[in-house]
């Protein structure tokens, strides 16, 4: 019989599994690794990795659509005060078909029918030495959740409790698949996306490579 796997200590730390939990069953929770059991259960809901999500397919078009307008620019490195360190981005409103069809079904999975979407989709490209810092987004311009499609890397997104600095929780983000972060986890916890050197998860290192994340986000209610 396969030993119960629903919360498998590692080194002090907490690796969640759906494997025996009807609640978490649509979820990768495999992927999510915190400072404690009772964290990666508590802010389990408001936190998903979907592998998978596109197909290769599915990437070959988003790179066809944005690689000649990402190429025209300079990846960014030597803004000291910014969040992001090594990137380029883009916004973009209208997508060709095989990129909106894979938007329409990130929308459907993500938010609630009539919710109110930030109109156009971000598109940020990280250099292999790229990183992005902790940080909140803006509660200005951004609602209650942020998804995001990785594609070319895999990719740790690390959650720490901004008022209390042990509560944290790391991300597998594999190339392809989709994350979710919402309410508590979007508006108590910094995320960052952490260097190449840094990239090691349940002790595995998860080589970083040029990685580009496909931003979905709702407006503030
Ligand atoms: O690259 C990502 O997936 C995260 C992007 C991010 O942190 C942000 O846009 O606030």
């Amino acid at each position: 019989m396969a030993p119960d796997k629903s919360v498998v200590a590692c080194r002090g730390r907490y690796l969640g599994s759906c494997a025996s939990s009807g609640l978490l069953a649509a979820k990768d929770d495999a992927l999510i690794l915190g400072s404690s059991r009772e964290l990666v259960q508590s802010l389990g809901s408001q936190v998903e990795v979907r592998t998978g999500f596109i197909t290769e397919e599915d990437e070959e078009a988003f790179l066809r659509e944005l690689e000649p307008g990402l190429k025209k620019k300079r990846y960014e490195f030597d803004h000291w005060d910014d969040a992001i360190h090594g990137y380029r981005e883009t916004e973009r409103v209208r997508w060709g078909a095989a990129c909106e069809e894979v938007l329409t079904r990130v929308r459907s999975v993500v938010f609630a029918d009539g919710s109110k979407l930030l109109g156009p989709v971000h598109v940020l490209d990280l250099d292999k030495t790229g990183y992005i810092k902790p940080h909140i987004d803006s509660v200005k311009f951004c609602g209650s959740t942020i998804a995001g499609l990785s594609l070319l890397s895999d990719s740790i997104m690390r959650l720490v409790k901004e008022d209390s600095p042990s509560q944290w929780l790391d991300l597998l983000l594999p190339r392809r698949s989709l994350y979710i972060l919402r309410d508590q986890a979007r508006y108590n916890f910094t995320h960052e996306i952490l260097k190449d050197e840094e990239s090691v998860f349940n002790g595995q290192r998860v080589p970083r490579q040029r990685r580009i994340a496909i931003i979905c986000r709702n407006l503030p209610g």
